[in-house]
């Protein structure tokens, strides 16, 4: 027999553990995982030619993850379109593995006509998507590889003015498809003074074109310490960066910066530029954060307006028996319609030479009766004379006398 499910009323109550279990070691054990695993991380670069990309992805991982350019060499050809470049590098710190892909975008804004430029950038973000898609769909989904873009860092050229039309053009077509950040290249070429009035326009017009980019989530349960370091980032935004991977000696220590005649710009300084803040949050406390956030949001939203356009193609090619049978009712109306139409188009052709054939033949016999009638006449005409000839005794030619006798 079975017993009924009892309902019990379950107030929780907080309980004193009388030695140690155990599970305090749960995160401890996601985390040794993770580290066995490795993590995977997928930043895009989006900007101009010669505005830093490569070189602020070498100072933010301080590796040569991309080679010394090789000079090019000159060429009469140049390309289309936006290129999209992808680096894998392996990177290990502490015994914890990184395999971290750049996917650069060499070309983007470099044409005479950039109208498009966002576009093969949103069709590989998608690309990327579909991929992880695909692999969720298949019925073995133990190890997915996630080669979705977690973070799109997008270099706005130091102007000083404000956001040009193809920036906004690019962000407002991305923002909802990729974490967004901003940030200022080669920013040491500004004043402190420019800086300033630079972002502050820069998130004017962002907030103006209502355009969303990343912001580091602040949790009422994170330490005050934590919650002021994110507040930090926050206010920083957009970053202005300054890359360089070349040492400089500053009294006693080695610094990475640019080198002024009037002094050096230190990358790792915050009082020179937002270099740390970026790195702090791309790499230090937002990775997983960016990650998550890609997932449960932008790849979420993607996935759920696929399988809705999706069941709106489906549906058109499945309807219910009842509208199925309409369906056909009404394509056989429209098939008996066309031969219809066929059919009268066939027998007009025909009425019309039947016509044609007629009136020709009326036209030949009137000719004919003409032609006859004429005969006739001329027949009838000879008759009468041959009449009168006889009447007059069989000599043609000659008057009638008056006052004649007849013998009988
Ligand atoms: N002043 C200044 N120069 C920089 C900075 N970052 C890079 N540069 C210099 O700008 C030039 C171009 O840098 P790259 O990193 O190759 O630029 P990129 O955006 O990758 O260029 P492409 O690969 O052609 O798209 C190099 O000479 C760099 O030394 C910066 O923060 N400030
Ligand atoms: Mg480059």
């Amino acid at each position: 027999m079975d017993t009924p499910v009892q309902i019990i009323d379950q107030t929780i109550t907080p309980r004193q553990l009388k030695g140690f279990v155990g599970f305090s070691n749960l995160p401890r054990q996601v985390h040794n995982k993770s580290i066995k695993k490795g993590f995977q991380f997928t930043v895009m670069v989006v900007g101009e030619s010669g505005l830093g990309k490569s070189t602020l992805i070498n100072t933010l991982f301080n590796t040569s993850i991309y080679p010394n350019k090789e000079p090019k060499e000159p060429t009469n050809e140049t390309p289309k379109t936006v290129d999209i470049q992808t680096i894998t590098a392996d990177i290990e710190e502490n015994g914890v593995k990184l395999k971290l892909t750049i996917i650069d975008t060499p070309g983007f804004g470099d044409y005479i006509n950039n109208e498009n430029s966002w576009q093969p950038i949103l069709e590989n973000i998608e690309a990327r998507f579909d991929a992880y898609l695909e692999q969720e769909n298949r019925v073995n989904r133990k190890r997915l590889i996630d080669t979705r873009v977690h973070a799109c860092v997008y270099f706005i050229p130091p102007t000083g003015h404000s956001l040009r039309p193809i920036d906004i053009e690019f962000m407002t077509r991305l923002h909802h498809r990729v974490n967004l950040i901003p940030v200022i290249a080669k920013s040491d070429i500004l004043s402190d003074e420019e800086i300033k009035s630079f972002k502050s326009r820069i998130l004017e017009d962002i907030a103006y074109h209502n355009i969303q980019i990343y912001q580091p989530p602040i949790y009422d349960n994170d330490d005050a310490e934590t919650i002021q370091e994110n507040k930090d980032i926050i206010l920083s935004m957009p970053f202005c960066v300054v890359g360089s991977d070349k040492p400089f000696k500053v009294g006693n220590k080695n610094v990475r910066g640019r080198k002024y005649p009037w002094g050096i710009i230190e990358v790792d300084n915050p009082e020179h530029c937002d270099f740390v803040k970026l790195r702090q949050m791309l790499i230090r406390t937002h990775m997983e954060e960016l990650k998550e956030y890609t997932n449960e949001v932008l790849y979420e939203k993607y996935r759920s307006q696929k399988l809705i356009s999706s069941e709106v193609a489906n549906s058109n090619d499945t309807l219910n028996p009842l509208s199925q049978l309409d369906e056909e009712r009404r394509k056989h109306e429209l098939k008996m319609k066309k031969m219809e139409a066929e059919m009268k188009a066939v027998f007009d052709q025909k009425v019309h030479e039947k016509e044609t054939k007629l009136k020709q033949s009326e036209d030949d016999l009137l000719a004919k009766y003409k032609e006859m009638k004429e005969k006739l006449e001329m027949d009838r005409i000879n008759l009468q004379e041959r009449r009168r000839q006889a009447e007059r005794g069989g000599r043609p030619g000659t008057p009638e006398k008056k006052g004649r006798k007849f013998f009988k």
